[in-house]
């Protein structure tokens, strides 16, 4: 009986198990809250959930513009003007893994069309620089120092191409992309990420190049199965600022109305069944009042992506200008803590080094982040809740173990008793995304000794959310969940008392 249970239970497991997808087309006709439980059970893919799980990344954007001293190159450049004296992509890595950083991206070719790897169907590359007398080859420096350092690796290709004659002609500017894609995808190993942006400007010849995504996506499915593919790509969705903050209310599940049956039957297995459409910079992107009409919904999480300083490429009359510790600091809580990813840009400097300027910033960051979440004063609490199940996971360290609550239980009250009093300012919290994201409504209440009273109130948790409030001294909090779409989730739960910010 026992092993008819269990083949019984293995078999449900595969099947729901299979039943998990990043997207979902809803049925015509769907009650509202149909639609609901549809969103709340949609979860990311394997490669979307590697990447949410990295929180920090780094960008180096390195190229002509950093020996022009500017931000977009003409495609005019001489490429004999790109020479590092000292070029070190041990350094950048080692700098970018010291801070945290999980992954780091590089801009193989910019806008300009400029090449940082030789490749064979342009002459406006590393190739016809003095640099190691045109041997050189940037990407697979920084590929290898990834590989060396255990670091995820991406690439940066900029669409948008000044130099090639070939843009704005269509179909032959389509192929020798596809040709340097092949080349950057085939060559350098493991790529974890391809980020392709949105700018697109005019042609030599006068027209605007229509490119072709589909085709570009199917072959980085094909080559680079586990890669991630942002920004213009179906897998991550640009934030919509590059201010380094995220949205108040993250939600990752958004309408997707362009989903259509018939591709989503020849292309899921791809992963390329949904294409990004329309604009995605509103404030509020996956409320119920925004998903409730949709045909179709997707799992398209926000990248939060911000320069280290004014500007995307080195200059170095912004070396005064570099982001403080304190700004940094404050990005990551409104990045990492609003259920995005960072993607800090870190420019190299014309000797092909990053400056100390940067280094010593990004040093005194850590120290301050270290400092604070190094001490969870949940840590042994003890725990009771209204109605929850596996309430001592949510402080023992693991993502992958969670607290929930019975099928229809959308809200819940998790108590914890301190071991001491203390005192805290930071709220973290996080669900299980691999179950999808619920919760729409929390608050934090401590106790004074006579009565509850509120410290910090939030919308949604996501991945990651970290709250700052007015600092409280107490030996008794609860958390209230007050509204989620289905049974909700938690992860892990954290309090931590962060001295350098204040109240935010
Ligand atoms: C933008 C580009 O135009 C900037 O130069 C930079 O690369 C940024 C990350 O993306 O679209």
């Amino acid at each position: 009986m026992k092993k008819i249970f269990l083949i019984f239970s293995l078999f449900t497991a595969v099947f729901v198990d299979a039943q998990k997808k990043n997207f979902a087309i809803i049925p015509p006709g769907s009650s509202e809250e149909e639609v609901i439980h549809i969103a709340a059970s949609i979860v990311p893919s394997p490669r979307q959930l590697r990447w949410q799980k990295l929180e920090l990344t780094a960008f180096f954007h390195f190229g002509v513009n950093t020996f022009t001293n500017r931000e977009w190159g003409t495609g005019k450049e001489d490429p004999k003007i790109f020479n590092p004296t000292h070029l070190d992509t041990n350094q950048w890595v080692k700098v970018a893994k010291d801070a945290g950083f999980k992954q780091v991206i590089l801009t193989a070719k910019h806008h300009d069309g400029f090449c940082l790897w030789p490749s064979k169907y342009t002459e406006h590359s590393v190739k016809n620089s003095p640099w190691k007398n045109g041997k050189g080859d940037v990407v697979r420096e920084v590929a290898n120092a990834c590989k060396k350092q255990n670091m995820g690796f991406g690439i940066y290709l900029s669409p948008w191409d000044r130099n090639s004659s070939l843009y704005g002609s269509g179909k032959p500017y389509n192929d020798y992309f596809v040709n340097q894609l092949t080349e950057l995808l085939t060559n350098y190993g493991r790529i974890d990420e391809v980020w392709f942006d949105g700018a697109n400007g005019e042609g030599p010849n006068g027209k605007k190049q229509e490119y072709d995504f589909g085709r570009w996506y199917k072959l980085i499915r094909k080559l680079q199965p586990t890669a991630v593919i942002a920004i213009m790509g179906p897998d991550l969705r640009w934030v919509g600022t590059e201010t380094g903050y995220g949205r108040e209310t993250e939600w990752s599940v958004v309408p997707a109305d362009n989903l259509d049956p018939s591709s989503v039957a020849s292309n899921s297995q791809q992963g390329v069944a949904f294409k990004p459409q329309g604009d995605m910079r509103g404030d509020d992107l996956g409320s119920r009042d925004k998903i409730i009409h949709a045909k179709g919904l997707v799992w398209y999480p926000a990248e939060t992506d911000v320069s280290i300083r004014p500007g995307w490429f080195y200059h170095p009359e912004e070396n005064d200008k570099v982001k403080s510790p304190e700004k940094l600091l404050d990005i990551y809580f409104h990045s990492v803590g609003r259920n995005s990813v960072l993607l800090m840009n870190i420019p190299p400097d014309k000797e092909g080094l990053i400056n100390e300027a940067d280094i010593k910033n990004l040093k005194e960051w850590t120290r301050l982040r270290e400092n604070i979440f190094k001490n969870n004063l949940a840590k042994d609490a003890i725990i009771t809740s209204s109605n929850g199940l596996s309430k001592q996971t949510i402080n023992d360290d693991s993502y992958s173990t969670y607290w929930t609550t019975k099928g229809k239980d959308t809200s819940a009250v998790i108590e914890l008793k301190l071991k001491n009093k203390s005192t805290f300012n930071v709220l973290m919290l996080q669900e299980n995304i691999t179950v999808g994201q619920r919760i729409e409504k929390f608050e934090l209440d401590y106790w004074t000794g006579e009565e509850w009273k509120k410290a910090a109130e939030g919308t949604t948790v996501g991945y990651k959310r970290l709250l700052q409030f007015d600092p409280v001294a107490t030996n008794k909090v609860r958390l209230k969940i007050l509204s989620s779409r289905l049974n909700q989730t938690i992860s892990e739960m954290g309090l931590y008392n962060d001295t350098v910010s204040g109240k935010k």
